[in-house]
């Protein structure tokens, strides 16, 4: 049997703090029709893609922050990406900075949304890992203010039956974390969409600098062979308002391969015939929840949050060579 959703990974290059999203909703419009042109059943687009990487800035005027936020869904601007997704009949999700007003306040999240077909949004995240610091760092040229910027999802981790298979979202940093890819798995998700904004550099923590590509891969496709699911992880890639941006766009396979991966650091198309059934065969072995999964065993992972080292040093449990000289 086979289920095919071909995917558009639509990498985006750079966009500047006063591009107009017209502008780059028209980029976004052109790799849709070249996604449909290529056959494409959904298009997939990064975090934040309809400004700059806002939160590279320390800013402290309301209005200047909220100018970077979407206050409707479809407004204006975006609509046309709606109206062009219904014409051409292809699904899409792409990530914004949204502006709601929940439970009598206004809120900021750092959300993506998955588009249907028909153009009908049928799932909605809230990214639940805010990376960075909510502190002024003024010293660096680049800071990293999600944690200022927005508040940490409310709506867990959601998986949606859509397009003919089970489809989860995440955002970025949500992408290293192990518990994001299991609850998603949990759902039987068998498509995973992912945007990210990574810099190749971490000022105030350098030391992984050097493998920033490395782990960017590395967490999707373990991901993704963890789950016995496809995962699609696209970048705002290139050299962006000075924060440099890596690429790698890239389809992963549930066997944890990555079967295309883009080559540039610019708006680029890649696109794959998913088979959501080649998920099915680790869901009905090695990673058969069902069978294999101990969860008595797991009650730390959402009993406790932070890392809790034993106290004491080990006692021994046996002394086979009690009473024999040990090596200093
Ligand atoms: N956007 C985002 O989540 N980026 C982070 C980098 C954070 S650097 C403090 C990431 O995990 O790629």
């Amino acid at each position: 049997m086979t289920r095919i959703v071909t995917v558009g990974a639509a990498q985006l290059g750079p966009t500047g703090r006063h591009e107009p999203r017209s502008a780059v909703v028209k980029r976004m419009l052109e790799m849709m029709r070249a996604a449909k042109a290529a056959g494409c059943d959904l298009i997939v687009y990064p975090e934040v893609a309809l400004t700059t990487f806002f939160p590279r800035w320390w800013m402290e005027d309301q209005a200047e922050i909220d100018s970077f936020f979407e206050r409707e869904m479809p407004g204006p601007e975006t609509l046309p990406l709606f109206e062009e997704c219904l014409k051409l009949g292809i699904g899409m999700s792409f990530g914004y900075a949204e502006l709601t007003e929940e439970e009598g306040r206004i809120r900021h999240f750092n959300t993506s949304i998955l588009v249907d077909k028909k153009a009908r949004i049928v799932g909605k995240y809230r990214k639940i890992h805010l990376p960075g610091h909510a502190d002024n760092r003024s010293q660096f040229e680049l800071q990293h203010l999600e944690k200022r910027y927005f508040e940490t999802g409310n709506l867990g981790f959601g998986a949606w039956r859509t397009m003919g298979g089970v489809m989860g979202m995440c955002i970025c940093n949500d992408r290293r974390w192990p518990e994001t890819y299991r609850v998603l798995g949990l759902q039987g998700a068998e498509l995973i969409m992912l945007g990210y904004n990574t810099p190749t550099n971490i000022p105030w923590e350098p030391i992984y600098d050097h493998l920033t590509d490395f782990h960017n891969h590395l967490c999707m496709q373990s991901g993704a062979y963890q789950n016995s699911t496809w995962v699609v992880g696209v970048a705002k890639a290139g050299l962006e308002e000075g924060s440099d941006f890596i690429g790698g766009s890239c389809i992963v396979a549930p066997s944890g391969e990555i079967v295309a991966m883009a080559s540039t650091r610019a708006d680029e198309l890649i696109t794959f015939r998913c088979d959501l059934d080649l998920a099915r065969h680790n869901k009905e072995t090695m990673f058969n929840f069902a069978l294999n999964r101990e969860p008595q065993a797991y009650g730390r992972i959402v009993e406790q949050k932070a890392a809790e080292p034993p106290a004491e040093e080990a006692q021994p449990i046996a002394e086979p060579l009690a009473g024999k000289q040990a090596a200093e």
